[in-house]
């Protein structure tokens, strides 16, 4: 398969640790894959769905500990513990290497070693990056061969070169008290023990294309991001590209792959969908910023996913795609979770294996972290630049998160540095993509607190200096939140669609077409200039969630003071003078 001397040396050493059976490569080919399936099938890892309703789809359950991602248990194994940084857990790579050699040694007695060589962007783009990962999990096999690209094509572009990450998974008995998320950026290595969950052993996803890769990026003059990427068409046929940064399960899947509203759709608006999770960032020939997504599929969170929220993301999982902890429709064979439909089915098995009745059960069917897992060129709006190695320019990055209250539906920060600080002061409530408490209010920066590999003060100064080398080209900087709530509770902003609304005053702005209002915090739009046309909101209710409230920014400003406490002396000066001209503002 290869001749790599680092690749083989590494793979001897890794066969002598965890003494597979067998070693079996995959070679990216349709036959290997769908003999993978079916002897995933006959072992009960994976269940075939209807193949008229669902061609060439699963469905798999973790097990019951195991369904979300675990930031307790994650680690930077830097040298130095400064350089991991306040916000993440550190461990002397020393000695993690030799706890989790413990954890792995002997751990694939009597199963198969899986070599799943992978490329992180289009095969051979100046973007992409090349990763090995080592696994004994089938389901991890198919979902890597859906999320990235793999096979014989990555050997021949990768040739002798020791540039390449390491990941070694191993699922051992998913024990939770044994069960870490590795990384060591000096080494390119990540290791992952003790889980079988999406985000914690999809070793090219969050560990590689975030961790491994912001550090990367830090030391190489690039961006890995949190990332959605999309591509709004006008009625001109001119496409202007965003990105936008919002945290675990606060709505990029669906931003991405947004359908305009009627009126918009009439005047012959589309988006395009160029990623929908991750984003990777560089200057281009031209001096702008241009971003690909590393990614070949989606990952997106199943629940509240149906035909009217998302009729994109539902289509995109109607073949080829694994279900992970939905629930499973007996009668016809296929699948079912919360707010898919009014229509729970009555003969099911919920998300844990149990027998169950949607019509009649307290318990959910599905889990509210249930993923889907589906092929990128189902989707109907993905961009025709998906596959381009060039990437797309942006024009916009856009910060967002869920907040009750405070922030308003969206606002435009001054200038590139006041844009990084409205970056890093992100607060979010918490939601099930983690484990842990959800609804909590806690701070972002990027939506990147769980996934910077390295001192996230170290983090935001890289983001300066970015906007340095970008000069007048950089992308203008904006910030959303679609999650304001009334009084009962209820979302106040229709969302959805809707956004897109939102984003033709973003993208009016970074044409300096329509003016704002300038605020304590940066620049907000006058109610009447966001186009309310065909729907049913009324402009008061659009100045309420656009409004900025002195008294809670006050707070806001003095939270924000306590979190940059954290990073010391890394604290970019920028920074802290922009948090005293937003405490002046507020005067
Ligand atoms: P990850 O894959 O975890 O990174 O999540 P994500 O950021 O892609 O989130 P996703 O688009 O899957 O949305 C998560 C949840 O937010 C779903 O339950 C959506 O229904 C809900 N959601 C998304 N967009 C909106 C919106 O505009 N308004 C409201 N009210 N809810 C939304
Ligand atoms: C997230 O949690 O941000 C995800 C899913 O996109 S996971 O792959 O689990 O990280
Ligand atoms: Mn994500």
């Amino acid at each position: 398969m290869t001749k790599n001397p680092s690749v083989l040396k590494w793979l001897e050493d890794m066969k002598a640790l965890v003494t597979p059976d067998q070693v079996v490569w995959i070679d990216g080919s349709e036959e290997q894959l769908e003999a993978l399936r079916k002897e995933a099938c006959s072992t009960g890892e994976m269940i075939k769905l209807n193949e008229e309703k669902l061609p060439g789809c699963y469905l798999h359950r973790t097990a019951v500990n195991d369904v979300a991602r675990v930031e307790g248990r994650t680690f930077i194994c830097a040298r130095k513990e400064e350089d991991a940084g306040p916000t993440n857990h550190w461990m002397e790579p020393q000695s993690a290497y030799k706890m989790l050699y413990d954890i792995a040694r002997g751990s694939y007695k009597g199963r198969t070693m899986y070599v799943i060589p992978y490329s992180m962007g289009p095969i051979g783009s100046p973007f992409a990056k090349i990763g090995v990962e080592l696994t004994d999990s089938i389901y991890v096999v198919l979902n890597m061969a859906i999320m990235t690209r793999v096979g014989n094509k990555v050997w021949e572009v990768l040739g002798d070169s020791e540039d390449w990450v390491r990941g070694l998974h191993c699922k051992c008995d998913i024990d939770e008290e044994k069960r870490y998320i590795c990384h060591f950026p000096e080494d390119n290595t990540i290791i992952s023990v003790n889980s079988g969950y999406g985000g914690n052993v999809l070793l090219g996803k969050k560990c590689f294309a975030l961790r491994i890769a912001s550090f990367l990026g830090k030391n190489e003059g690039w961006m890995a991001e949190h990332m959605l990427i999309l591509g709004i068409e006008n009625p001109k046929g001119e496409i202007k590209y965003v990105t936008a940064a919002f945290p675990s399960a606060c709505g990029k899947t669906n931003l991405a792959m947004l359908i305009p509203p009627e009126g918009y759709r009439k005047n012959g608006y589309k988006v395009w969908t160029v990623g929908d999770d991750i984003a990777w960032m560089r200057i281009g020939p031209d001096g702008r910023l241009w971003a690909i997504n590393p990614e070949n599929g989606f990952f997106g969170v199943a629940p509240g996913t149906n035909e009217k929220s998302n009729p994109n993301a539902l289509h995109t999982t109607k073949a080829g795609t694994i279900f992970t902890n939905v629930a499973h429709n007996l009668d016809d064979n296929t699948v079912w979770w919360e707010g898919l439909d009014k229509n729970p089915p009555e003969n099911a098995v919920d998300w844990k294996g149990n027998p169950w009745n949607g019509k009649t059960s307290d318990v959910k069917g599905a889990h509210p972290n249930s993923r889907f897992t589906a092929p990128a060129k189902n989707c109907p709006c993905i961009s025709p630049k998906f596959d381009d190695g060039a990437g797309v320019p942006i024009s916009a990055i856009i910060f967002g998160g869920r907040r009750a209250q405070t922030t308003p539906l969206v606002y435009q920060s001054r200038d590139w540095n006041n844009g990084v600080f409205v970056g890093s002061i992100m607060a979010s409530e918490t939601t099930a993509a983690a484990t842990g408490a959800v609804g909590v209010v806690r701070r972002d920066p990027m939506a990147m607190l769980p996934f910077c590999g390295y001192h996230m003060g170290d983090y935001f100064k890289h983001w300066i200096e970015m906007g340095e080398k970008l000069g007048d080209k950089a992308p203008k900087i904006f910030n959303v939140n679609w999650f304001r709530l009334d009084e009962d509770g209820n979302f106040i902003w229709p969302g959805f669609g809707d956004n897109l609304r939102v984003l033709e005053w973003i993208i009016d702005r970074c044409e300096g077409k329509v003016g704002a209002e300038e605020t304590a915090i940066g620049y907000v739009p006058k109610a009447e200039d966001i186009n309310l046309e065909g729907l049913d909101f009324s402009i008061d209710t659009l100045k309420s969630i656009l409004a900025v409230n002195k008294d809670q920014w006050a707070t806001e400003a003095e939270g924000i003071e306590e979190f940059y406490t954290k990073f010391g002396g890394k604290l970019p000066a920028e920074l802290r003078k922009e948090l005293d001209t937003l405490k002046a503002n507020l005067k």
